[in-house]
């Protein structure tokens, strides 16, 4: 990446539309911090916090946690950021887009379109290392090791919310209250979609897109 512009990025999509598979490879080829929702909330959750505890019980029913509480973590760690960055999982409403265009513009909103059917069977097969957050999928992306993370050689888990009931519901409320973001960052001449079922497929277009992109604001 040339210049010193700090590059500020959101990656949306439905629940398991490749979010955090594209997030890896944008932040490793254009030096952006990687800043996820999720991946914040569980480690919450893992360290036993007060936000955690409330977080945990509307994550396993497969609702969105309250505003106020993401908000303020989100806030938390942008506030850290010196560097370009790409924020994956938030906002996921009105609301929080809103608290967000009061703390920062944003110059890109990426949006992964992936068909729900290929999502559902998709989330089977997720098994991730919780304390850093490596995905892996038992058959599209496998650890070197079955059950065990590539780097640390630590059991491989499934994540409590990857049940077909809970996905279900994280689809509807996908649904409900986070696809209205898509109008919202339009209307600002910000979106950028990308529909396909396959990561691998995407993910050319969309550096086509951020090299092109790069070019045309002198980055
Ligand atoms: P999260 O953690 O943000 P979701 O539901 O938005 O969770 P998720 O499940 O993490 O999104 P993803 O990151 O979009 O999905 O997808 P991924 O992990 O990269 O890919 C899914 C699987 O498919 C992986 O196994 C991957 O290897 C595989 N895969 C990828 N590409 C391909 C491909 O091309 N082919 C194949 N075969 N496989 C592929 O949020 C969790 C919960 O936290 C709360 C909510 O309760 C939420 O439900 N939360 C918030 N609540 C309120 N506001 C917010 N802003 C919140 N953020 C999180
Ligand atoms: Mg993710």
């Amino acid at each position: 990446m040339a210049g010193s512009r700090i590059l500020r990025t959101l990656i949306l999509g439905a629940p398991g539309s490749g979010k955090g598979t594209i997030s890896k490879r944008l932040v490793a080829d254009y030096k952006l911090t990687h800043l996820a929702s999720g991946d914040l909330l569980r480690n919450q959750i893992s360290a036993g916090t007060e936000a955690g505890k409330e977080a945990e019980s509307f994550i396993v029913k497969g609702q969105l946690v309250p505003d106020p509480l993401i908000v303020d973590l989100i806030s938390q760690e942008l506030g850290k950021l010196k560097t370009s960055w790409l924020l994956d999982g938030f906002p996921r409403t009105l609301s929080q887009a809103e608290a967000l265009s009061q703390k920062t513009n944003v110059d890109l909103v990426f949006n992964l379109d992936v068909p729900f059917d290929t999502i559902r069977q998709r989330l089977e097969k997720r098994w991730i290392h919780a304390p850093s957050g490596r995905t892996y999928h038992a058959d599209w992306s496998p650890p070197k090791t079955p059950g065990l993370d590539d780097v640390t050689g630590e059991p491989l888990t499934q994540r409590d919310d990857d049940k077909p009931e809970t996905v279900q519901n994280r689809l509807n409320t996908y649904d409900k209250m986070t696809r209205p973001l898509l109008d919202y960052y339009k209307s600002q001449d910000l979106l950028q979609s990308f529909h396909g079922t396959e990561s691998n497929v995407i993910y050319p277009q969309m550096i086509d897109f951020l090299d092109e992109y790069m070019k045309s604001v002198d980055w």
